[in-house]
């Protein structure tokens, strides 16, 4: 099975949780499309009726528009019932790195307002411990970005961290830039953080900071695809 495959299979188990008049949060990246998709597919075929999607980026409220999703926002809807999105890590405690695609603060916002929070994950998003296999991102103000980006690095010291902004990929080093307006910093650790809410709450203390990517205790169920099935992680 290809890992675009193991998604798939993982996305189509979290979407049998979706039922008929939920508020759904729609998650960013290469695995929540194919729930997206799913729902879509459940909604024309008449499986399922009076959804609303709460897209969690941009990118995904485009994908869903164009699918045909009836959609609104936290404003319109705060309570939301269940919401489906991939990580880029998942530890033994079900806590989360996400935001490598650059969506973490809607996610984190709409993640946070929802009653049930499935993530999807191929198996190899597993980790023995949070930043074990890539950056671990950190929204940040435009305004004197290097100055938090100095300031995120120092506070990691103890843990070989290397802080880096995030570029958009062109060919002249642009920042990338949030559907928020923000920079995006990724943290980078050699060692394991070691107490997790300590280091979010260390960052969030940063005034330039808006939001980071640990999403500790949020995940209500893990759904893992891998080469030998599917399991079920509840919290
Ligand atoms: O950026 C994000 O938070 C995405 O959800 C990411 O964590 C997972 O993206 P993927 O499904 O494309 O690996």
């Amino acid at each position: 099975l290809t890992q675009d495959e193991l998604k798939k299979i993982a996305a189509y188990k979290a979407v049998e949780f979706v039922k008929s008049g939920m508020v759904i949060g729609l998650g960013t990246g290469s695995t929540a499309k194919h729930a997206v998709d799913r729902i879509a597919d459940l909604l024309h075929q008449g499986k399922l009726k009076n959804i609303i999607g709460i897209p969690t980026s941009k990118k995904t409220h485009q994908q869903a528009l164009s699918l045909g999703i009836p959609l609104s926002d936290l404003n319109s809807h705060p309570n939301v019932d269940l919401a489906i999105d991939g990580a880029d890590e998942v530890d033994s405690d079900l806590n989360l790195v996400k935001g490598r695609g650059g969506s973490l603060l809607r996610e984190k916002m709409i993640e946070s307002a929802c009653t049930k929070f499935v993530v999807i994950v191929d198996e190899s998003k597993l980790v023995s411990h949070i930043g074990a296999n890539g950056a671990m991102p950190v929204e940040v103000v435009p305004f004197c970005w290097k100055f938090s980006q100095e300031r995120l690095q120092q506070l990691f010291y103890y843990s070989g961290c290397m802080a880096k902004l995030r570029s958009n990929g062109g060919e002249n080093g642009e920042p990338f830039v949030t559907d928020n307006g923000n920079y995006i910093v990724d943290l980078f650790f050699k060692k394991d953080i070691g107490d997790l809410r300590a280091a979010s709450d260390a960052i969030l203390r940063l005034p330039g900071v808006v939001e980071h990517g640990m999403f500790l205790g949020m995940a209500t169920t893990v759904i893992v695809a891998g080469e030998l099935g599917v399991t079920v992680k509840n919290k």
